[in-house]
């Protein structure tokens, strides 16, 4: 008796401490507390009707009935036929109510869209969440999930989702030896060693989640590919994830290494055009469709940062790409061809260039700015790719800096399908320890007019593919996901993955609307929580730019990790991986000048593009030193003179920083402790970074202003040599091809 009360304690204390720990994401449905709402639900749901035949729908039924099971207490009945109340879940294969449904207006559904929908069938009112495939069930699943979860009504319903873009798509930079390239969430989540004979619960939570948001594919391996993954020993484990994600809609793809046909396949050369590599790399696709019947495709990475690719055998990028194309053409496969190019083998010329001054090849792809490199080799190519494949664009120019103009290559290639490549990981915008979300960020690029078409054809619209009539589209973000308890390492990490699925399912959704329902699904409706956590969310991202890179200022973080601010750095191996290449401050100014008498990348854009930024007195302060070197005495357009505007800015990420904390703080009531301690941490590191970001670069921008802090200034307690002097050997997130 002692003993069992002795447990019984334990057990309680247990559940007492025991917080959450982020590890059901937005998925940790909870028990409605108002009893209103509570009434009106219980009232409207009486039981499932679904044949299940499926995996997916058996998935479908079960994840509602879980769901409602826990947020309406009470027990969910299967029916068998649909009785007053029911919720009827299928296709037209499953049902012939929902065939009648479907067939009755011109719903357009696709494969993936569903309708949820109020219905009466022989006057009994039902709920019917339906589609034309067993996917689009498991979506409308969740999305009316969503609609309790967040306390909508549920009682005249008429939704009709479906997705804007095809391939919905994660790419993870995870190496084999489970090192995550700009990963900050711990180690790989794919344990290569023990598949294909051990399923972590994790890879089927993984799926779960992403099915949640609409994310449909996957690439699991690093772009700085290693290619011992297409050899049998990994693709039966590849097969092993492969089956755990078919049921939630989830296609598999993996990196091709273009020297693979050399390093694994015994072949002395990798030339997209030998017939020997041809014939490789086409057995290689038919070996791996008949083991995984289902797969997706190649992303490839190919002549860029020191990878292998066609131009090292004298042919172009489409060359490259058509090969794989050709291979996987006959099992459905599309190739992921990357424009993120910049190939150490021109480097000298690059470093020594001035127009005309180099051979006809280098001619066209070498430049005096690293910005102009994509689309001087891309732009040439349009029209030259095979019907599969889709040109993977990272969103700007550069490399995903916290702020960037939208690349000029969106709007440029109307005949090649352009997949948008976002970063959800947090390379350079504070890594893990850094609260910004993201959305308003993808939303700025999705949302850019590109005027490539007149005016309206935004970014969006071009990956879409309804500008330019493209059958296939496609959209990918660099997972942030680890094997951290709480995925992402930072919590609000969360809110960018949830972020990325939801704008790639409907890129028209309002920023705030997403943060909105993701602070809903993961911690509570309490409006008293949402509104402030919601501004702490929408003004995060800014305050990153301004503490970070204000005003335009990009990639002026320490070289290599990119943790924390080394605008001196001016040593780094190639001219364009140091700072000073970027910010280009002297006694002058600061800025890189991209206008007609500058590198002129401006001229990439269409011309209403380049009169919006072309103007050094009109340039919004957002991009103004993307395109100009500006005097640092010359009074900009918010009034101030720039020097000071700097100052203003980095000091105002600091007090925004300040601000969330605050908010945050005062939050502990209204949230469980061990989520509330661990932002409060986070928040606590992210300040003093921010100070560091501020002081530092500001010292050392001074150096070239010889211009004093504006009166009231946060004075650095520090001085430049200090924070020249930090070093960070072991920051996490280095390593490629492991
Ligand atoms: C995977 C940047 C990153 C690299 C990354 C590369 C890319 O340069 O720092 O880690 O490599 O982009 O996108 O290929």
């Amino acid at each position: 008796m002692r003993k069992s009360i002795f447990t019984f304690l334990i057990l309680f204390s247990c559940i007492l401490v025991k917080g959450e720990d982020g590890y059901k994401l937005w998925l940790g449905y909870q028990k409605l507390n108002e009893p209103v709402l509570l009434k009106q639900y219980n009232q409207a749901i009486s039981g499932i009707v679904a044949k299940a035949q499926s995996a997916t729908l058996k998935i479908a039924e079960d994840e509602l009935r879980l769901a409602l099971e826990i947020m309406l207490q009470k027990k969910i009945p299967g029916l068998n036929i649909p009785s007053n109340n029911a919720i009827l879940l299928g296709t037209p294969e499953s049902s012939n109510e929902i065939k009648k449904l479907l067939l009755s207006g011109d719903l357009k559904l696709g494969n993936e869209g569903f309708i949820i929908k109020n219905h009466k069938i022989n006057n009994i009112n039902t709920i019917i969440i339906a589609a034309n495939k067993d996917i689009g069930v498991l979506y409308g699943v969740f999305a009316f999930i969503q609609l309790i979860q967040t306390h909508q009504p549920i009682s005249n319903l008429s939704i009709i989702s479906i997705p804007k873009i095809k391939n919905r798509v994660l790419n993870h930079w995870d190496n084999l030896n489970r090192s995550v390239e700009r990963g900050y969430a711990g180690i790989s989540i794919w344990n290569w060693h023990t598949l294909p004979g051990y399923i972590d619960q994790r890879y089927i939570d993984y799926a779960r989640a992403n099915a949640s948001i609409g994310i449909n594919g996957t690439v699991l391996t690093n772009v700085n590919a290693n290619s011992q993954v297409l050899t049998p020993a990994y693709l039966i484990k590849v097969k092993a994830l492969a089956d755990v994600f078919r049921p939630y809609g989830i296609k598999v793809y993996l990196t091709a290494k273009f020297s693979a046909p050399i390093e694994i396949g015994g072949l002395k050369t990798a030339d997209p055009l030998n017939n020997d590599v041809i014939r490789w790399w086409k057995n290689k696709c038919r070996e791996i469709y008949s083991i995984i019947p289902d797969f997706g495709g190649f992303l490839v990475k190919a002549n860029s940062e020191g990878q292998p690719g066609p131009q090292g055998y004298g042919k172009t990028h489409a060359d490259g790409a058509n090969m794989f194309a050709d291979a996987l053409q006959p099992f459905g496969g599309i190739v992921m061809w990357r424009a993120f190019v910049y190939d150490v083998r021109v480097q000298k010329e690059e470093e020594h260039f001035t127009e005309g001054s180099v051979g006809a090849h280098t001619q066209t792809i070498a430049s005096n700015d690293r910005f102009k490199r994509a689309y001087n080799e891309f732009k040439p190519l349009d029209g030259q790719f095979k019907k599969n494949v889709l040109v993977q664009v990272k969103n700007g120019p550069i490399d995903f800096q916290p702020r960037e103009p939208f690349s000029p290559l969106f709007g440029a290639m109307p005949k090649t399908p352009l997949m948008m490549e976002f970063q959800i990981t947090q390379e350079y915008l504070g890594q893990s320890t850094t609260l910004a979300y993201l959305a308003p960020m993808f939303k700025e690029c999705l949302d850019s007019d590109t005027y490539s078409n007149g005016k309206g054809s935004t970014v969006a619209k071009v990956i879409d593919g309804t500008l330019d009539e493209h059958t296939i589209s496609g959209i990918a973000g660099v997972a942030n996901i680890g094997n951290d308890r709480n995925w992402t390492g930072h919590l609000f990490g969360q809110a960018n993955w949830y972020a990325f699925g939801r704008l790639a399912w409907n890129y028209d959704l309002p920023a705030e609307a997403i943060a909105d329902e993701w602070i809903r699904r993961t911690f509570n409706n309490n409006n008293d929580f949402i509104n402030p956590v919601k501004k702490i969310m929408l003004a995060s991202r800014e305050a990153v730019v301004n503490y970070m890179t204000p005003l335009g200022l990009n990639h002026i973080m320490a070289t290599s990790h990119h943790y924390g601010p080394g605008p001196w750095v001016s040593n780094a191996g190639r001219a364009d991986w140091n700072p000073v290449y970027y910010h280009k401050a002297d006694s002058v100014g600061i800025g890189f000048n991209r206008t007609e008498n500058g590198s002129n990348a401006l001229a990439q854009y269409a011309p209403e593009v380049q009169q919006q930024w072309g103007n050094i007195n009109a340039c919004d302060y957002k991009y103004l030193l993307w395109f100009h070197h500006v005097p640092w005495n010359q009074k900009i357009n918010t009034g101030r003179t720039l020097w000071d505007e700097l100052c203003y800015r980095y000091n105002s990420g600091v007090d925004t920083v300040r601000w969330m904390q605050h908010t945050w703080n005062a939050l502990d009531k209204q949230v469980d402790r061990e989520r509330h301690q661990h932002v409060k941490m986070l928040l606590g590191i992210q300040e003093q970074e921010a100070i560091w970001w501020r002081n530092s670069c500001l010292l050392y921008f001074q150096t070239f202003s010889q211009m004093p802090f504006p009166p009231g200034f946060e004075k650095p307690d520090k001085d430049l040599s200090y924070y020249q002097s930090l070093k960070f050997p072991f920051a996490p997130g280095i390593g490629g091809n492991l």
